[in-house]
């Protein structure tokens, strides 16, 4: 078997990896084995804190027992009917999920792509159906430098090249404006087609871009004046991630249609859901719209226990005091090269100042090196949003490695 190596690692997978998987990513040098909590393990059996967290999957912490034994006792039972069929959790949670967040029903899905399109559809729907937008017609105001999923559909509101560049031809029907600019809505709004307004509370993918306080209130307020959903794309800053239960509660703002997905699983397996109240949800009719997948038994009972583990350890309140921490202790540190550190609860990124391009890819390096992961996004910043349950002590442990790996930018 073709041996590849990786700077100093070496390792069959990556041969197999090279060769036979799709080459999609730019993986870190690391092949990880073993998780759990805040920590990860490479082959080798050294010890990572884990500093992106599956991309705000494992907010619970890596295989947390609660999540990991309840999957165990439901994949020993029934993992799937289909919706062909009823089964006898698809109730419960339901149940659960829509009291939790205050609305009258969910539709579950898979990935969070999916989720995001069917808050598509279900958009288009109402509008045509109860907003007497004229058929075909409607749009949907988006932010540019979103990111929502890679599907051909969504990539079509995508204001990056690399997502887009020889994807086409795309979907219709959606008016991109400036993020966290009130004026630029307000005048997309003017047009009696809008039917919708889909954001990211917090744009995570763009560099964890944070609006200026107030933006997502007064957004809310154009868009009722105007009769438009809201449509609050939040799969990576819900379930705690940013210091609420839901990022929008930072300005008590309740979507139209809610879209969550990764940390709803723990990370243990693609579950996604759409929550919305009747007068939306109920412009679907049966067969209308579904997937093979959506709403399993297993995903029920692993979503509800995630939801659960959120609940009761508390975890929004961790993640505000650990960033605080986080951003302060970055902050203490007060380097250089570091331009900034921005974020709410433990979703944030720092900027960095290098003339090198690939600096932030180097302090990356140099952080693996002394045991913490992290990946730069948009080329100059560095996410920075462990697993939500990560304590003081070893939050002091983090800064301590990103402090310590910054003299390896002492170059250029
Ligand atoms: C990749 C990014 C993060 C998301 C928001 C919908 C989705 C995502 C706000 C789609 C997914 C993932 C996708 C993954 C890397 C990661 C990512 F870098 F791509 F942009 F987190 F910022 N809305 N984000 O963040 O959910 O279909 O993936 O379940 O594609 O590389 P999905």
């Amino acid at each position: 078997m073709q041996e590849v190596s990786i700077g100093a690692l070496t390792n069959p997978c990556l041969g197999q990896e090279a060769q036979s998987s799709a080459h999609n990513y730019r993986s870190l040098p690391v092949v990880i084995k073993r998780a759990e909590s805040v920590f990860m393990w490479d082959v080798e059996g050294n010890r990572y804190f884990d500093f992106l967290s599956g991309y705000s999957s494992v907010n619970q912490g890596h295989c947390h027992p609660k999540i990991v034994s309840r999957c165990i006792q439901q994949v020993r039972e029934l993992t799937l009917t289909s919706r062909a069929f009823h089964h006898h959790l698809l109730g419960p949670y339901a149940a659960y999920i829509t009291s939790l967040f205050g609305y009258d029903k969910v539709l579950p899905m898979n990935t969070g792509v999916e989720a995001v399109e069917t808050a598509i559809k279900l958009c288009r729907k109402w509008a045509y159906e109860k907003k007497s937008i004229p058929v075909n017609k409607a749009k949907i105001i988006v932010c540019e430098g979103n990111f929502h999923g890679r599907t051909t559909g969504v990539i079509s509101f995508s204001t990056d090249e690399e997502a887009t560049r020889n994807f086409g031809p795309f979907l219709p029907g959606f008016i991109p404006i400036p993020y966290n600019d009130g004026e630029a809505l307000e005048k997309a709004l003017a047009d009696p087609l809008v039917a919708g307004f889909l954001f990211e509370p917090i744009q995570g993918e763009a560099g964890v871009v944070v609006p200026t306080e107030g933006y997502l209130s007064k957004a809310a307020k154009l868009c009722r004046d105007k009769q438009v959903l809201l449509l609050a794309d939040e799969i990576q800053t819900g379930l705690g991630r940013t210091g609420k239960r839901l990022a929008c509660d930072h300005e008590h703002v309740r979507p139209d249609i809610l879209i969550l997905g990764k940390a709803l699983s723990g990370g243990l397996l693609p579950i996604s859901a759409v929550l919305a109240d009747n007068e939306i949800m109920l412009t679907l009719k049966p067969g209308q719209h579904g997937s093979t997948y959506g709403g399993n038994p297993l995903a029920c009972a692993v979503a509800m226990t995630a939801l659960e583990v959120v609940e009761e350890e508390q975890l929004a309140a961790n993640a505000n005091d650990r960033g605080i921490q986080l951003r302060e202790g970055i902050n203490k540190i007060n380097s250089a090269y570091i331009k900034l550190v921005r974020g709410k609860g433990l979703l944030n990124a720092i900027v960095i100042e290098h003339p090198d391009a690939e600096a932030a890819w180097n302090l990356c390096m140099e952080m693996k090196n002394k045991g913490l992961l992290a990946k730069p996004t948009q080329g100059d910043k560095i996410r920075l949003a462990p697993p939500l349950v990560i304590s003081a002590t070893h939050m002091e442990e983090a800064i301590a490695i990103i402090g310590d790996s910054l003299s390896v930018l002492n170059y250029g």
